[in-house]
């Protein structure tokens, strides 16, 4: 059976990484689309430096939780079969021992170059601008995806959910787009849909069955169920 997995903030939620769009979400008071931008970037590289900088830096107090310990024993199982897709920059996944995981909004330890396009591992801070390892040009920003560009995998992506069997989201509000539109995708190629939330997201009533509740409980019964 093939599976394709898709994770947001709501899966980090219980590891203690705020989300987006809840309540004590991560942008304090602002909308994540007005935040989230290149433009936001060009007008403060700073401000927006030493928000990522810190979210770097807080990835060393967080720990994976069963959620995502249950994916990385589903993928022991099912191998190339699943295909394990991310919202999140956080490294959680690989954490919890994935191995093959698509972030598709791009990775906190990692630093993309303005200069030379190079997507470089990054552990350090940036808002010191430090040189780029590939070209010596100060332009290294974090390699994430803003509104307004485009999602790394996109291809492969496309192709999994052509052919997937089951299509599983996990702990995300179905607002952002392209990822809020796999449900249809996935189920329009045959795949059998399913919502794993802790509330009804935006677009639950797009799937074929929707269970609500905590990640770390919803998801490693469902991988028990599954496995069985
Ligand atoms: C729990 C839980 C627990 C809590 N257990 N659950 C008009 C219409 C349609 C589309 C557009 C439009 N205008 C513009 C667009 C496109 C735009 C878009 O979608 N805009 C919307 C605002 C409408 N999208 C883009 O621009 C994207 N690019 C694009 O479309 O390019 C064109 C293209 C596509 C494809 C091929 C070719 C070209 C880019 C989007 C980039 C998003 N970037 C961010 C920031 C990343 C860096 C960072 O992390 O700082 O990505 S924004 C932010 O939202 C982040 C997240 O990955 C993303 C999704 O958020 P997520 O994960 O869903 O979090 P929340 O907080 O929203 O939800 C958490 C959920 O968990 C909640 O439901 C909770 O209840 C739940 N939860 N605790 C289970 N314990």
């Amino acid at each position: 059976m093939k599976v394709v997995v898709l994770t947001g903030a709501g899966i980090s939620a219980e590891s203690g990484v705020p989300t987006f769009r809840d309540a004590d979400g991560l942008w304090e008071g602002h909308r994540v689309e007005d935040v989230a931008t290149p433009e936001a970037y060009d007008a403060q590289p700073m401000v927006v430096h030493r928000f990522y900088d810190a979210r770097r830096t807080a990835l060393a107090a967080v720990e994976p939780n069963p959620a995502h310990l249950a994916l990385a024993r589903l993928e022991e199982h099912l191998g190339d079969d699943l295909l394990l897709v991310t919202q999140n920059i956080d490294d959680l996944h690989e954490r919890g021992g994935s191995t093959r995981v698509l972030h598709m909004h791009g990775e906190l330890r990692s630093a993309l170059c303005r200069a030379c396009r190079s997507r470089v591992p990054w552990t350090e801070d940036l808002g010191d601008f430090p040189p780029c390892p590939r070209c010596g040009v100060a332009e290294l920003r974090p390699d994430v995806v803003w509104f307004g560009e485009v999602p790394y995998g996109m291809d492969e992506i496309q192709d999994a959910l052509a052919e997937a069997d089951l299509f599983v989201s996990i702990g995300t509000s179905g607002a952002v787009y392209p990822a809020a539109g796999f449900v249809q995708y996935a189920g329009r190629n045959g795949a059998r849909t399913l919502e794993l939330n802790l509330v009804p997201s935006e677009g639950t009533h797009l799937f074929d069955e929707a269970r609500h509740g905590p990640a770390g409980q919803l998801v490693p019964a469902w991988a028990d169920e599954l496995l069985r």
